[in-house]
């Protein structure tokens, strides 16, 4: 574990300054806004979130050990760096379940790191390499787009970013793009083979002397035209307050039709290897109850492309999330 921590912080690529960029950008509120509806302090844009989703898509499925992996990559390192001058890539190989050794990257930046308040907010960047929940089984080897899965949250992350370069809040925010989060084994069932990425992460950070925010918000899958936020239940143990926070905030700004106010499954998650770090975490993901695998019809499946990405559910998300940071204490 020592020497595995050694290696994993020779590994570790720091380009690291304090403090953020402060580059302004330009943003309009509309005068005319519902009136039921908060001025919002900071304006979170979907046009620009969706663009950062469909600019990883350009890339093809960003599966581990693939060009598309790696250039896509770079194009996020490239991204944040253009909004936070304390960004560290941490590289890191990690074995797969099935033996395979995953060349993984995960992209931390630190945006106003001096602020004694911190939260963490993450997405897994990667796309998985088999989309075996496809009705057409002649498509289980090919791999997944994941417009949704994977794309979006990180179109939000890089979103929140950008607004946090121009804008300064109370709160610091780390912003965590993860790894090797879809290798996972649905076969074998084998729970520990998913969110590698951010199992290591969590075990060995990105840098010394790191210390962990305070709690964290994972997004995943929050770009479908008809997402449901249903409250998940690994969530609501570990921080139930922050949850009725989001949720309360989503409905008062016009968006209950997605954040439902209901219970979830427990989902094997990213956010799962946070708590177990001592950190608590929500998991912000699209739960259905009428479809067999508890997801969007397109998860795991060919189709989880562009097409089925709404701006409108990127603004629910992402309106809700800058509410939450900027109007923290
Ligand atoms: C399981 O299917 C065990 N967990 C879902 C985690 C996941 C996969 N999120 C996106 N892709
Ligand atoms: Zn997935």
């Amino acid at each position: 574990m020592k020497l595995q921590g050694a290696i994993t912080m020779i590994a570790s690529i720091i380009i690291s300054l304090t403090g953020c960029s402060n580059t302004k950008s330009s943003s309009t509120t509309d005068a005319a806004a519902e009136q039921s509806k908060p001025e919002p302090r900071v304006a979170f844009s979907a046009d620009s979130a969706y663009r950062f989703v469909e600019a990883q898509c350009e890339f093809g499925p960003r599966v581990p050990n693939t060009e598309a992996h790696r250039l896509c990559g770079d194009y996020l390192l490239a991204q944040l760096q253009g909004y936070c001058n304390a960004v560290t890539e941490q590289r890191v190989d990690l074995r797969a379940y099935d033996g395979t050794l995953l060349k993984a990257r995960n992209f931390v930046a630190e945006f106003y790191p001096d602020k004694p308040k911190r939260i963490l907010l993450l997405a897994h960047w990667d796309c998985r390499p088999w989309a075996d929940s496809d009705a057409d089984e002649a498509k289980h080897h090919q791999p997944v787009m994941g417009a949704n899965d994977g794309a979006s949250g990180v179109g939000v992350a890089l979103e929140i970013a950008r607004l946090l370069a121009a804008n300064e809040p109370n709160v610091g925010v780390d912003i965590l793009l993860t790894d090797a989060e879809d290798w996972g084994d649905r076969e074998g069932d084998s729970e520990d083979s998913w969110a590698l990425g951010t199992r290591r992460w969590a075990a060995n950070p990105h840098r010394e002397g790191y210390v962990y925010p305070g709690s964290g918000i994972l997004l995943d899958m929050v770009g479908d035209a008809n997402a449901k936020f249903l409250k998940e239940y690994f969530s609501y143990q570990s921080d139930a307050k922050t949850l009725a926070t989001l949720w309360a905030l989503a409905a008062q700004l016009g968006h209950a039709d997605r954040f439902v106010n209901d219970f979830g499954g427990a989902i094997t998650d990213d956010h799962v290897e946070i708590i177990a770090a001592g950190i608590p975490c929500i998991d912000i993901i699209d739960q259905r109850k009428d479809t067999p695998t508890g997801f969007c019809p397109q998860w795991h499946t060919t189709d989880d492309t562009m097409s089925h990405i709404s701006p409108a559910t990127l603004a629910a998300v992402g309106e809700t999330l800058s509410a939450y940071i900027f109007g923290m204490k």
